[in-house]
């Protein structure tokens, strides 16, 4: 009886858990008019600033953001807003 206790109480715990983390999502944007280096650091402040993201990554390159951030808090529409706003549009990548 204990132990199936413990068993369920365990099930239970690791079903929250995966509850949790299924609200962090991480996205890749494909971000035009990044043209210099200067440019990255401007996108990446941008989504910075949008609520609930928690990591930016910008890569010049190959034009792209990946953007990892609580879905409760923001959503892509908002990610692709904040770069527009910045002078660089962008739209989730394939
Ligand atoms: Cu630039």
């Amino acid at each position: 009886m204990n132990l199936r206790t413990l068993a369920l109480a365990t099930a239970f715990a690791s079903l929250s858990a995966t509850g949790a983390a299924a609200a962090e999502r991480t996205v890749t944007l494909k971000v035009d008019n990044m043209t210099c280096a200067t440019c990255p650091p401007t996108v990446k402040k941008s989504l910075q600033r949008v609520q609930g993201v928690t990591k930016v990554e910008v890569d010049l390159d190959k034009e792209i953001a990946v953007v990892v951030f609580d879905d409760a808090k923001a959503d892509i529409k908002a990610l692709i807003k904040a770069t527009t706003n910045a002078g660089y549009p962008s739209r989730l990548a394939q």
